[in-house]
């Protein structure tokens, strides 16, 4: 009942963690800029429980997040589950209650109706409140100095979205929130309801409209003026779910939608260009210049997912599943159809950007790179499952140049997040914060780069005495924009 079975997803890197983790001032080789301040934000899936079903999908873990504080060159590690519901109800239990994701067919009878989410996809800072999410439930609510749970929470009733993106976007010009939820009248429902969250943490603007089929909407991309959302077929199914399959499935028959709505648009106004069958997930960013509209996506020929395998039983095939950063181009005042742009040579995905250059056209772009032509040294480090990111990139889309990080063939990388030199420096004037995997050590670091100077390697190492296993996204949070810290945080 406590042992996890032995599959890749569970051993060696990937052992669950489950260990909530205090250190004040971690061991750092080089040196950290004094004046950094503020807290490094990331969560990841760490299992709390073995699987109920004796198996899961790495995306089903409870969320662990991690907020690395910087203050006078000296960094501190905080380590907290997100006490969801399920994380709260299944540590009562001793033992796992919810079943597959996405899928309450196979749950514990006691806990029929509750919140499944595990809140493990991002964390985000927003109107003094720490959002952890999870995009098949609303946000959980952490202190953003002690990492406690608050708990879910609705925006006092006016979310009825059961759902709430893992995605949102914070506006740097205004302090608003924009997010969505999709599947929002339950699991795969074809429903989406879109949310302006203000600067003080209200919804004040919010409309519902249908996607052209139910599936698995990820990301999306905000602009000074629209809301774009990519609709690629990673379809959801309840008859998979009741069968016992994978709620969700690739379907190669479909077409690619992008649906565009003015930012303050309501259903009749939405927009849906289309294009043939391609893969996209994550955002690096979207931009308007009148009724035109661009949102940079990395673009596959085929799925990513292979726990989310083809609907018609197809192998998962690697080679098509390899992204490159692609520009879309749309008119929301011209036809239905979408211009594509391949901006890099580079294969990777988990893209970035200087946060304060969101929504509007931008210079600098940052993508997790997966160069197999690098050395890999698989006698020391084990061979790779799941995800492999072995370079972090910088895109100029200004000179289109590449300036590219290679982290050296016992490790790899997490997702990055940039942090400014400084409020007023110039964009992609400042760093990278990125864990590398020490997979002979069974050891993470912290890594800071500079984020124009990416080749020359890391300006401080920040020694973690133990591993963090991959996680998916967080954000950097300067300390003058957090609440005031608590005495004993
Ligand atoms: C993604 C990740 C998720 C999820 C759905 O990267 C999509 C895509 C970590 O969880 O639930
Ligand atoms: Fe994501």
């Amino acid at each position: 009942m406590n042992t996890f079975p032995p599959l890749p997803i569970y051993t060696g890197f990937n052992t669950p963690l489950r260990m909530e983790v205090d250190i004040h001032d971690l061991e750092i080789e080089g040196e950290v800029p004094k004046d950094l301040d503020g807290i490094f934000y990331r969560v990841g899936p760490d299992p709390q429980c073995p699987p109920r079903l004796g198996n899961d999908i790495y995306f089903n873990g409870d969320g662990m997040v991690s907020a690395f504080r910087f203050e006078n060159g000296k960094v501190g590690l905080k380590c907290r589950y997100a006490r969801t519901d399920k994380f709260l109800l299944e540590r009562d239990a001793g033992r796992a209650l919810f079943g597959a994701y996405r899928n309450p067919f196979f749950d514990d009878p006691s806990v029929e109706g509750r919140i499944r989410g595990t809140a493990n996809t991002n964390v985000v800072y927003h109107a003094g409140n720490l959002l952890a999410l999870k995009e098949d439930s609303p946000p959980l609510v952490m202190d953003p100095w002690t990492l406690e749970t608050k708990g879910y929470y609705d925006y006092e009733g006016v979310l009825t979205s059961e759902t709430f993106t893992a995605h949102p976007k914070l506006d740097p010009h205004t302090g608003e929130m924009i997010a969505f939820g999709y599947s929002a009248k339950g699991i795969a429902s074809p429903d989406v309801a879109y949310y302006v969250i203000d600067k003080n943490g209200k919804i004040v603007h919010e409309t519902w409209f249908e996607m052209p089929y139910p599936c698995l909407v990820h990301d999306f991309g905000v602009t000074r003026d629209y809301v774009l959302f990519p609709i690629v077929p990673v379809i959801s199914s309840l008859e998979f779910a009741r069968a016992g399959r994978p709620t969700f499935g690739w379907d190669a028959s479909k077409d690619v939608y992008l649906g565009v709505l003015p930012r303050r648009g309501t259903a009749k106004d939405l927009r849906w260009f289309k294009t043939s069958n391609l893969f996209a997930s994550h955002v690096m960013n979207a931009f308007n210049d009148g009724t035109k509209v661009y949102i940079d996506t990395p673009i596959a020929e085929s799925n990513m997912f292979p726990f989310f395998p083809d609907v018609t039983g197809a192998p998962f095939d690697p080679a098509r599943a390899k992204a490159h950063i692609t520009r879309w181009s749309v008119d929301y005042a011209g036809n239905d159809s979408i211009g594509f742009e391949t901006l890099t040579t580079l294969a990777g995905e988990f893209p970035r950007i200087d946060d304060r250059y969101a929504m509007e056209a931008y210079r600098h772009g940052y993508v997790c790179v997966d160069d197999r032509t690098r050395p890999y040294d698989e006698k020391r480090a084990g061979s790779i499952t799941g995800m492999f990111i072995n370079c972090l990139g910088h895109l100029d889309h200004a000179t289109g140049e590449q300036d590219i990080y290679y982290v050296g063939p016992v490790s790899s990388l997490q997702e990055p997040a940039f942090i400014p030199r400084s409020k007023d420096a110039p964009e992609g004037d400042g760093y990278l914060v990125a864990l590398a995997n020490r997979y002979d050590e069974q050891r993470s670091d912290l890594l800071i780069l500079d984020a124009q100077r990416l080749s020359e390697g890391p300006l401080a190492t920040i020694k973690l005495p133990l591993k963090l296993r991959n996680g998916l996204h967080g954000n950097w949070v300067a300390a003058e924009d957090l609440p005031p810290r608590p005495v004993a945080a």
